[in-house]
């Protein structure tokens, strides 16, 4: 028998689908010199993220639903969920030996893990907390650096660089199944949990985000608070103009990561623009809009501040705010024409 029998390949798609790992593992096999560090410190994300999704399932009967009693840094009062992913995350990467700077929404500052690992991690443990009684779509948001000297001892001030140092950058939703969304620089996949195996499986390979769209995601309930630029783009996304697809749709789910997923696959856009009441923007540079903005570009979307690109911002704190613009091309581009516009007079 002729040898070339072997690489004919095969007519169906193979019994065993593409564990994360092994996508992982085969974008280190393809980089000269990897020691499979980075392959690991996404693992123990991965697992992080698969103990998470085990108790959101069952917050309901493993009393851990409402409130700590505590408030966090940002003022806000943490639910038992939050406190308990973040324990989660910090555990499992402290633990790896692969961190040497952790930041947390949930924690003060950024926390130096004692030992000189090759890589900061920043999350956002439980993004979405308003949904958790509500039983609605929640999710952990991560971005992942390379520290520029990994022999040094970690320094806080370390987590302080712009997004476009990313490496990674990924996020999970706790939906009606639990997706891992992931980039390591090389486009964005999707990986579904099969619960039985407890495993992360490719689902959607290469995501690209549509370059327009037809609905727009923004929390109408801000209005009176915008800026003149920001109503004037609101009312055109409303306005008739069939030839250009309007008036787009509106969702909000009030949960970034569902928001943001739902754009992605989608096109659209979401804004969490300024406001008189969150001059600064309310979402968090380094773990909600740098990862996010890290995963649209990569998809061939687009994320700004309302003019700049987020991931030129160079962040001066570990929870500096930001105003976050997501989405299609197109869209994207449609709100910074009204929002850079000169108010009139
Ligand atoms: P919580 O985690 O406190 O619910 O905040 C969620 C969030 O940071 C982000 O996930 C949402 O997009 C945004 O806030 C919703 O904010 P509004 O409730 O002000 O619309």
């Amino acid at each position: 028998m002729s040898d070339s029998i072997s690489h004919i390949p095969p007519a169906v798609a193979p019994i065993v689908g593409t564990t994360l790992r092994d996508h992982v593992l085969a974008g280190m096999r393809a980089a000269p010199g990897s020691t499979g560090e980075f392959t690991s410190l996404l693992s123990h994300v991965s697992l992080a993220i698969r103990i998470i999704a085990v108790r959101v399932r069952s917050a309901g009967l493993a009393n851990l639903l409402g409130y700590t009693g505590e408030i966090n840094v940002q003022g806000e009062a943490v639910q038992k969920l939050d406190a308990y992913a973040n324990e989660v995350l910090v555990n499992v990467l402290e633990r790896s030996g692969h961190c040497g700077i952790l930041g947390s929404e949930e924690l003060d500052g950024a926390r130096t893990a004692g030992h000189p690992g090759k890589y900061v991690v920043l999350f956002d443990p439980l993004d979405g907390s308003s949904n958790i009684d509500l039983n609605g779509s929640i999710g952990t948001i991560f971005a992942v650096l390379r520290r520029q000297d990994a022999t040094s001892p970690p320094s806080a001030n370390e987590a302080l660089r712009p997004g476009r140092d990313l490496i990674a950058a990924g996020y999970a939703l706790y939906g009606p199944s639990t997706e891992m969304v992931l980039s390591t620089g090389q486009g964005v996949h999707v990986f579904t949990m099969d619960p039985n195996v407890g495993e992360f499986f490719l689902s959607q390979a290469s995501v690209r985000c549509p370059p327009k769209g037809t609905i727009y995601s923004v929390n109408e309930g801000n209005h009176a608070r915008w800026t003149d630029g920001v109503k004037k783009w609101n009312a055109w996304i409303k306005s008739e103009a069939p030839e250009e697809a309007r008036p787009y749709s509106h969702r909000y789910v009030g949960s970034l990561v569902a928001d943001a997923h739902r754009t992605l696959l989608k096109g659209g856009i979401f804004a969490y623009p300024a406001d008189k009441k969150s001059t600064k923007g309310k979402l968090r540079l380094l773990y909600e809009a740098n990862p996010m903005g890290f995963i649209f570009e990569q998809a061939g979307g687009m994320a700004i501040d309302g003019q700049r690109r987020i991931l030129d911002i160079v962040p001066e704190a570990i929870h500096q705010r930001t105003p976050l613009i997501i989405g299609s091309r197109h869209d994207v581009e449609a709100f910074r024409r009204f929002a850079t516009e000169a108010p009139s007079k």
